[in-house]
């Protein structure tokens, strides 16, 4: 079992992600089991939830005449714009059902600003406001941080680097992750992701319970 100094962290195992949801991620319904495994290795447990308000600026529908996995330039920088996914109290932003953590302490809910998207469950895409997670961990005594979940290569990735910059250790759990992968993101992901530190392990290298 994994001490108090160590959480996993669940990013994004939302219906949206999976197949046949708005914005899905290939085999992401395969991570479930995987996921539910691990949690029971871990006393302490986060998940995340991508969790935007309906006139979101990561939409392509709020943008007239973009179409969706185009890129803008905005205020804080670049922004792929998506399909309208992950709607505040919608059944798209519910976790999958099948996701079975009863003993999971913090849901922490991100992008709900209308004007700034955030992958990373610690600090908003304008790079600036934190999401307050970083401070939770510490106060609980948290040094080091598991993360499994979807996607691999926009929140897992950016979640995963925040958090080295946070000063935490950290551990990327690839075969419970899948990337959506648009033009080389996976391969970049994990360029930036191994050049910071990160660490690249199958659930296999954690224990059973
Ligand atoms: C995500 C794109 C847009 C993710 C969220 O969870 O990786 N990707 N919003
Ligand atoms: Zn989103």
């Amino acid at each position: 079992m994994k001490g108090a100094d160590e959480v996993l962290l669940a990013v994004d195992i939302q219906n949206d992600f999976m197949p046949g949801g708005a914005l899905a991620v290939a085999h992401g319904d395969e991570i479930v089991p995987v996921v539910n495994r691990l949690a029971r290795a871990f006393s302490h447990v986060v998940l995340t939830q991508d969790w935007h308000p309906r006139g979101h600026i990561s939409f392509a529908a709020n943008h007239a005449g973009r179409a969706p996995f185009e890129t803008t330039t905005l205020a804080y920088g670049e922004q792929v714009l998506w399909p309208t996914h992950c709607v505040q109290d919608t059944e798209g932003a519910a976790l999958h059902r099948d996701l079975d953590v009863p003993h999971a302490r913090l849901v922490i809910r991100k992008g709900h600003h209308a004007d700034v998207d955030s992958y990373s469950a610690f600090v908003e895409a304008d790079r600036k406001t934190p999401t307050g997670l970083a401070g939770y961990l510490r106060d609980v005594g948290v040094t080091h941080v598991y993360l499994c979940g979807l996607a691999t290569d926009y929140c897992v990735a950016w979640s995963a680097l925040d958090a080295r910059r946070a000063g935490f250790a950290v551990s990327v759990i690839e075969d419970a992750c899948r990337a959506i992968d648009l033009e080389g993101s996976l391969a970049k992901a994990w360029e930036d992701m191994t050049a910071a530190g990160v660490g690249r392990i199958d659930s296999s290298a954690l224990p059973a319970r």
